[in-house]
């Protein structure tokens, strides 16, 4: 239709132009549905007995921490992370921990992008047991060194933390002193509370070997559990998508390994 001035106006049907541009909503639809499948991520969380995977998952998820422990045999969740604004829908499968992976369960290697694995800052031998998992991956997936998509977590960090305020809060009271009292109001702590047994420096030597990312979290501070899973996100879109110099050509083949 032309109006006075000579512009030109909507048509009445130009409703029914448009969408012969517009792809019909089923179609929009399932590509919305492709991509967020295409975004989907498969993660294992990995460790000793009792560091703390139960506790990081359940922070992440419900942002909530306990103090009791149950054991866990397996069980998954799920958690939509956003990374670069991208939207991750999450699939996270929480282990058995085990003091001995004699053999990596073939479930915990088939179809997972990537890995949370998982020691306590106040165990050693839950620290040198991230090692065996890591090297039982490889050799089930039979990956050369650094290729497994992996954050390495020293979990409860707060504990540390909690020694070094009531440690601080001893030597003020002492120096005023008040000494006697001191001991009377902060009882003697536990002794899995007192030490830390692995350095931060131990932690970040292994990340540097493994070539993993590494953090050191509380399972009672959610921002520390999300960085956890950020980290594992961006540990897995690294091998999915690596980094190209400008002027290179695309890398023929992408370095994901994810085991169908
Ligand atoms: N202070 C403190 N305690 C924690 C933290 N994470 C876990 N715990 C405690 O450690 C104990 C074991 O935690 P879980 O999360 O059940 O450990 P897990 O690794 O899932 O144990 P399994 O399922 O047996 O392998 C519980 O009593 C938790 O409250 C933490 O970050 N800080
Ligand atoms: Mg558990």
């Amino acid at each position: 239709m032309k109006l006075m001035d000579g512009r030109r106006s909507l048509s009445p049907n130009h409703g029914a132009d448009l969408s012969t541009y517009l792809p019909p909503p089923q179609l929009l639809h399932g590509l919305m549905a492709a991509r967020i499948s295409l975004n989907r991520r498969k993660i294992v969380v990995l460790g000793s007995r009792s560091v703390g995977k139960s506790s990081l998952i359940k922070q992440l998820v419900d942002h909530r921490f306990s103090e009791s422990y149950y054991p866990t045999t397996s069980m998954t969740s799920h958690k939509t992370i956003t990374l670069n604004g991208v939207e991750y829908p999450c699939e996270i499968i929480d282990t058995a921990g085990q003091d001995e992976y004699s053999q990596l369960p073939p479930q915990y290697a088939i179809g997972i992008h990537g890995y949370v694995l998982v020691y306590s800052i106040t165990s050693k031998t839950s620290f040198d047991m991230v090692r065996t998992i890591y090297d039982k991956i490889l050799d089930f997936c039979g990956l050369p060194p650094g290729s497994v998509p992996a954050v390495i977590v020293g979990s409860k960090a707060d504990l540390v933390m909690r020694w070094v305020v009531r440690g601080l809060s001893r030597l003020a009271l002492l120096v005023y002193g008040l000494t006697l009292s001191c001991f009377l109001f902060f009882p003697t702590l536990p002794h899995s509370n007192r030490s830390r047994k692995v350095s931060s420096t131990d932690g970040q030597t292994l990340a540097d070997e493994t070539q993993c990312a590494w953090t050191e979290a509380s399972a009672m501070v959610h921002g520390d559990i999300v960085k956890v899973f950020e980290l594992c996100l961006e540990e897995i879109e690294r091998r999915l998508v690596p980094p190209r110099s400008p002027g290179l050509p695309p890398p023929d083949r992408p370095n994901n390994c994810v085991l169908m």
